[in-house]
């Protein structure tokens, strides 16, 4: 059999994913037969787990933060609605996150047997109105998106949590992909500018670590312990995540590659990635495409569905968003030569 080889990232534009950086390659080849589920074993990757959490941390203003390695954003958010449950005790829990929330929320709230509450959107972040009527006293957690999905958005964090608090339920922000660039923006997103309780920030997407690699973490070591299992036969007494054997690859290439850019080299990053952003948007100004005003790298422009698969022909991996715009994630593969090159073929089959 032929030797497989990936697809290369050059028309790449929709993924949250990216080439690893190479530290993290580096790093990931380094530890991929540890596992971090057992860190009586393994003890030097679950060192990195720790410090791995710390700058997670660090990077989202909160000291001595509680958390782990996640196989990815799904894992965290279905870990923080869990924790909610957990904590609060209530015959009919429900949570209420808004309309952006990505998919995952639905998973949790199917694994775990939480009503979700899906609140209407304000120019697509969370209409407070619309949350504050569905919050009740079986309320267990708030969610709040730090950089959405489909349009990177950034919900009222700070009211939110306001919003949680008066019915004793948890603020739960999911930056999955925005935690890496929202440190280098005005917004309010995270510990120290709310009192939120659990965030889901993953070094596999903006973050450039090898997959898997999503990130958990909590404000203090109690709320994590709302997960604990016993684990009678490891040396290790109990265990708080989702999945038992978790990749030591993954670990060891999000400690080692948060080390390097954070914060110089992920500040770069943002800079150029919202640059070709509002670059972008200016370009489909002049040409009267609309698109939705990039608040973060992400640009969502309204195409034709034939156009969106002429594209794809040409080898552009472009996804539609709900509403079928086309969306380009300005992850660092997306350069300005891409976009150059992909409006070019734009401008010839539209
Ligand atoms: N929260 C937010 C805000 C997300 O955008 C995503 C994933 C998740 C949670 C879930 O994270 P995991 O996929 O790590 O579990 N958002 C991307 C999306 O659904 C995931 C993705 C990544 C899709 C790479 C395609 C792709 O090539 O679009």
């Amino acid at each position: 059999m032929q030797r497989a080889t990936p697809q290369d990232f050059s028309r790449v534009l929709s993924s949250m994913c990216t080439k690893p950086h190479p530290v993290a390659r580096e790093a990931a080849e380094r530890f991929l037969a540890t596992n971090p589920g057992d860190p009586g074993t393994y003890e030097t990757v679950a060192k990195l787990e720790r410090q791995a959490v710390a700058k997670l941390g660090e990077i989202a203003g909160l000291e001595d933060a509680a958390g782990y390695i996640s196989s990815g954003g799904t894992e965290a958010n279905i870990q923080a609605v869990r924790i909610g449950r957990n904590r609060k005790s209530t015959r009919n829990p429900n949570f209420v996150a808004p309309a952006s929330a990505h998919f995952s929320f639905h998973k949790a709230a199917d694994v775990l047997g939480v009503e979700m509450r899906v609140a209407p959107l304000d120019d697509y972040t969370a209409n407070l109105d619309g949350v504050a009527e569905l919050i009740d006293e079986d309320t267990v957690l708030v969610v709040g998106i730090a950089g959405t999905t489909e349009y990177g958005r950034v919900d009222p964090i700070p009211r939110l949590a306001r919003m949680a608090k008066e019915v004793d339920a948890l603020m739960h922000v999911d930056a999955a992909w925005g935690g890496f660039v929202l440190p280098f923006t005005h917004h309010e997103w995270d510990f120290s500018d709310a009192d939120i309780d659990t965030m889901t920030i993953d070094p596999h997407k903006m973050g450039q670590a090898a997959v898997p690699a999503g990130g958990l973490l909590a404000r203090g070591p109690e709320l994590l312990d709302e997960l604990s299992i016993d684990t009678p036969y490891l040396e290790s007494t109990s265990q708080v995540t989702l999945t038992g054997t978790r990749s030591g690859a993954g670990v060891a290439s999000a400690a080692a590659v948060m080390n390097e850019l954070w914060p110089d080299g992920y500040r770069e990053q943002y800079e150029t990635s919202q640059s070709n952003a509002d670059w972008l948007a200016a370009e489909l100004h002049t040409r009267d495409i609309d698109h939705v005003d990039p608040t973060l790298p992400i640009v969502a422009m309204d195409l034709a569905p034939e156009t969106i698969a002429a594209l794809r022909e040409e080898g552009w991996r472009i996804s539609p968003t709900e509403a079928g715009e086309a969306r380009i994630v300005m992850m660092p593969h997306v350069t300005r030569e891409t976009l150059r090159g992909f409006l070019a073929d734009v401008d010839r089959l539209r």
